[in-house]
């Protein structure tokens, strides 16, 4: 059998892409806002439904730049440590301060009620993150965000396309990053976006992402380089057609995993929030190993050796990371540290055959009873 991924990156019909690229070669112009990037700016606008977007070589590279262009000049950002890597790193290579929020036991998110009694005189920003796209208490941020004068920064990267109340999650909080990489719902090979509704804004974030260059004579900001190029767009351009498909595919994939897995006793599932209308993105599950039987870890060998290979997206935490020296109190998060000793995410991507689904809940289902050798 062949290895079955975390996920597989979802790609349009060679010929598409071919068709699509066909003009990059008669321009000869293959970077800097070229006419791809412009095309997909404006299509991706409209998809997210937010005012603006400002497209960027990766994700990473759109949350420290989108961070850098707000001008927090230091002070502490309040933030999770239940995400990815390049949260935390966006902050502290920002020369800010990450303070450590703890996270809700549902929906695996910043926990809003945690938020006000970590707010000094130096908090600046709120940086929490829609983990698997389970949307933030983003009413509750905005009210605390307000109080204090805060600004509010969305790690979206997993939220492409997701709306909540109706509306583009891109539009919540100042500003909100999603990602483009190869392994999301959405791909532009490697890419990122910011989404934003003050122009002025947008116009630091731009010279950020091109050296800080004003005009042909002026440079007037310390920027980096961190353009999309006309490859990565017009892979965005061909995704775009067939982002829906896409998504109802995953659909289909999280209802099996959901049929087969709810009721196995020691399984928690992942909400589903009413409000929000889903990109089924990862498909969580989280392991008590009490009531389950065998613990996270156990399952997750387990399945390895069965040539499944689920991930431990967030394992370890970012307050536990050796760069950070034990600069940060693990304990000051609780339930993130339980959740990620006991969360799994299950292979999930639009042409997981179902019957492979129903072969991993087998092997799950089976473990519960005992029947496997683990
Ligand atoms: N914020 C959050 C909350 C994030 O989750 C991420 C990224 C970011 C910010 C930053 O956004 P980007 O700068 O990445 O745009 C992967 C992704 O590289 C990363 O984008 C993602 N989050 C993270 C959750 O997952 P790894 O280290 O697990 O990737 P890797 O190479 O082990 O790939 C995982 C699986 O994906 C593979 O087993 C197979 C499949 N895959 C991978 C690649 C690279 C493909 O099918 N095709 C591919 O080209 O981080």
């Amino acid at each position: 059998m062949d290895k079955i991924l975390v996920t597989r990156a979802s790609m349009p019909p060679m010929e598409e892409y071919i068709e699509e690229i066909k003009d990059i070669w008669d321009s000869h112009w293959l970077t800097n806002m070229g006419c791809k990037h412009e095309e997909l700016t404006s299509q991706l606008k409209e998809y997210l439904k937010v005012d603006y977007i400002s497209l960027f070589s990766n994700g990473h590279m759109a949350l420290e730049l989108g961070l850098q262009a707000l001008n927090l000049s230091g002070g502490e950002v309040i933030t999770t440590p239940f995400t990815f890597a390049s949260t935390t790193h966006a902050i502290v290579r920002n020369k800010l301060k990450p303070v450590f929020c703890d996270i809700r036991e549902d929906d695996y998110t910043l926990d809003a009620n945690k938020i006000e009694e970590l707010v000094t005189d130096r908090t600046v920003a709120i940086l929490p993150v829609h983990v698997y796209g389970n949307i933030c208490q983003v009413e509750e941020i905005d009210r605390i965000a307000k109080k204090y004068g805060l600004k509010v920064v969305y790690d979206a990267a997993h939220a492409f396309g997701e709306t909540y109340k109706g509306r583009g999650v891109g539009t919540l909080g100042d500003v909100s990053m999603f990602s483009f990489h190869a392994t999301k719902v959405y791909n532009t090979i490697e890419g990122g976006g910011i989404c934003y509704s003050d122009e002025d804004y947008g116009k630091k974030l731009f010279r950020l992402k091109n050296f800080g260059i004003r005009d042909e004579e002026s440079v007037d900001g310390v920027g980096a380089n961190a353009k999309m190029n006309e490859f990565s767009a017009a892979m965005g351009i061909c995704n775009l057609r067939h982002v829906n498909e896409e998504i109802d595919h995953r659909k289909k994939v999280v209802e099996r995993y959901r049929h087969n897995l709810s009721g196995v006793e020691g399984i928690r599932l992942n909400v589903i929030q009413s409000e929000v209308v889903s990109n089924y993105a990862y498909f969580p599950v989280f392991i008590d190993e009490q009531k389950f039987g065998a613990t996270r870890n156990e399952v997750s060998e387990y399945l390895k050796r069965r040539n499944i290979f689920p991930r431990k997206y967030f394992y370890p935490l970012t307050n536990t990371f050796e760069c950070y020296n034990g600069k940060f109190d693990v304990n000051t998060t609780p339930v993130a540290l339980r959740v990620s000793k006991r969360i799994l995410t299950l292979p999930l991507y639009a042409d997981l055959d179902l019957n492979m689904v129903d072969q991993i809940c087998d092997i799950i289902t089976h473990i519960r009873k005992g029947e496997h050798n683990l």
